[in-house]
């Protein structure tokens, strides 16, 4: 019998009590991939489903190679594979930010894979495979990390792959580890990224004049990869919001004891507000702001402030000097002139990016201002000097603005607290600000992102036993057992601006103002803004009643017939 201070020690390095309690967790099989102590590889055929997008035209003539072989159509799995496969050399890399599930997404891909082929792990994401860092991943890393959150078994990174360099570097490590295949598990741009690598190792990669197979694996907390009925959510959503929607239910508490304090909470989402979409249908806050909703109504900064000052004044004159405010990360790009602003300061650092780079933090104000228009230098100069350096800070390696570091909720609230204060100066108005962003991407998956990523890794490992390339992997009908699918990636593929050019994309996914989703949470808000409606969710659960649950906005939005989840 050990003793105390040796149990403890030996929680030491991801044995946590939690943790290995949840190694055991069992995890259920799409009814295609037979038993779940068994999982075997599926092979797949055409559908029906062709897919276009207003750039189609231009992306036949960018990917000839992938889009003739795949002719754009989604597959569907068609049963168990007859023959079996041996021999494949699978590289496996995480893009982009973590989210929970990747793990189970390298042990779906192990177990498909089986022992007679080889799986590699690529460290540090794209800049990995450039470098050729990569290890054989083996079934005890399998058991060790199944179920755990977060991307450190690989690491990741945000490296575009896209210079005639790169691409040559990328070949080499092909040949270096005589791969077969590679799996880029990833968000939009990652899968861009993927759409990229598909066609240039499409062939004559390896000796004999044959190619590298690319597949994607949909990632992203942030749910703005989402294709139709093809794919309800990208894998890390649920988790996400349902941790977020436990700290704030625990803020709301606090906001109606202690009955003093509002607390505005910026919430992550780069672009899209799926995530605080969901997270205010899961705790019912007395605010919370929609990016899509303030583009769609044109609504100006100005009476962006105008809407939560009034409701504070409101909430006061009940008594209720207290309440929460929920703002999604990526707010300031949907403003429509912070938007107009934010697309000419793109294009005017992208174009002076070398003398930009001489200036001094001081200095740099300055310079912009002197080349945007008049309206955007004086809306420029009219920010607070917290707002202007991150919206002059560099930009991702994808051309995005670091929305994250963009201190959003405490503008709102030194805001709001002027317009309280002319509306009615008896008003008293004590705010705290939040940011919950990475206290939410690496928590060990939920029971449907696990189960939901275990499965994309089956469905992504039988796509290349199958032979297929270009594709992104993909579960359809999650409340009904579960279909492996999958979506060709070029047609996806649109123009956007970035960096001050036109480069092919996948085109995020917004939150639609028809969507069921939108359409209840605009039904309610008015009341949760003059009451206290409040709801704790409570902790994401592995035992018990919400185990099974799909995030709200996903059930609403594929008019499930209730919150639960069935895979297998
Ligand atoms: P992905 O799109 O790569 O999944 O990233 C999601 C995200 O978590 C965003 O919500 C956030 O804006 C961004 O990553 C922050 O990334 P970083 O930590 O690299 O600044």
């Amino acid at each position: 019998m050990s003793t105390l201070v040796e149990q403890l020690i030996q929680t030491e390095a991801h044995k946590s009590v939690f943790e290995s309690a949840v190694r055991q967790l069992p995890l259920p099989v799409c009814a295609a991939f037979g038993s779940s102590s068994n999982p075997q590889p599926v092979g797949f055929t055409n559908t029906s489903r062709i897919l276009s997008t207003k750039d189609s035209e231009g992306v036949r003539e960018q990917f000839p190679r992938t889009v003739a072989a795949s002719g754009n159509v989604v597959l569907a799995s068609s049963g168990a594979r007859s023959a079996a496969v041996h021999g494949k050399r699978v590289a496996v890399l995480f893009s982009g930010g973590p989210a929970a599930g990747g793990h189970n997404v390298v042990c779906g891909l192990k177990r498909v894979l089986g022992a007679g082929n080889t799986l590699f792990g690529v460290r540090a994401g794209p800049k990995g495979l450039l470098k050729g860092n990569l290890f054989e991943i083996s079934d005890a890393h399998g058991d060790f990390i199944i179920n755990t959150g977060g991307f450190d078994f690989l690491g990741s990174d945000r490296t575009k792959i896209k210079s005639a360099e790169q691409f040559a570097q990328v070949r080499e490590t092909c040949i270096k580890y005589q791969l077969d295949a590679i799996v880029v598990v990833g968000g939009d741009d990652s899968n861009t990224n993927a759409a990229v690598l598909a066609e240039s190792l499409f062939t004559g990669v390896k000796a004999d004049g044959s190619g590298v197979q690319v597949i994607g694996v949909p990632k992203t907390i942030d749910g703005d990869l989402q294709i139709s009925e093809l794919l309800s959510i990208s894998f890390g959503f649920d988790t996400a919001t349902r941790i977020y929607s436990e700290m704030v239910g625990n803020i709301l508490q606090d906001t109606s004891s202690s009955l003093k304090y509002w607390h505005f909470v910026k919430l992550m989402g780069r672009s899209a507000s799926h995530v605080a979409l969901e997270v205010a249908l899961q705790t019912k806050p007395a605010i919370a702001l929609i990016s899509e909703e303030i583009a769609a109504r044109q609504m100006s900064l100005a009476s962006i402030i105008e809407r939560i000052a009034q409701v504070i004044v409101e909430r006061s004159h009940k008594g209720m000097n207290y309440g929460v405010l929920l703002a999604p990360e990526g707010l300031i790009e949907f403003i429509p002139e912070m938007n107009r602003m934010i697309a000419e300061l793109n294009d005017v650092l992208a174009h002076h990016a070398g003398e930009f780079a001489t200036l001094s933090d001081d200095a740099k104000p300055g310079f912009i201002g002197s080349k945007l228009s008049p309206a955007n230098a004086g809306l420029l100069a009219s920010l607070p000097s917290y707002i202007v350096r991150m919206l002059l800070a560099e930009r991702d390696s994808h051309g995005n603005l670091q929305v994250s570091l963009i201190p959003t909720e405490q503008l709102l609230i030194d805001m709001a607290r002027a317009r309280v204060k002319e509306i009615d100066p008896n008003v008293p108005f004590a705010a705290h600000s939040h940011f919950l962003g990475y206290e939410g991407r690496c928590g060990a998956p939920t029971l449907f992102d696990a189960a939901y990523t275990f499965n994309l890794g089956l469905t992504a490992g039988s796509l290349i036993l199958d032979g297929r390339t270009g594709y992104m992997a993909t579960i359809t009908g999650l409340t009904s057992g579960g279909t492996p699918q999958a979506i060709p990636l070029a047609g996806l593929l649109n123009i956007e601006r970035r960096h001050g050019q036109n480069e092919f994309v996948i085109e995020k996914a917004l939150v639609r103002m028809d969507s069921p989703a939108m359409q209840f949470f605009v039904s309610r808000r008015d009341e949760w803004a003059a009451g206290d409606c409040f709801a704790s969710p409570g902790p994401r659960q592995f035992w018990g009643p919400t185990t099974h649950q799909l995030p709200i906005s996903v059930a609403l939005n594929s008019a499930a017939p209730s919150l639960m989840f069935k895979i297998g």
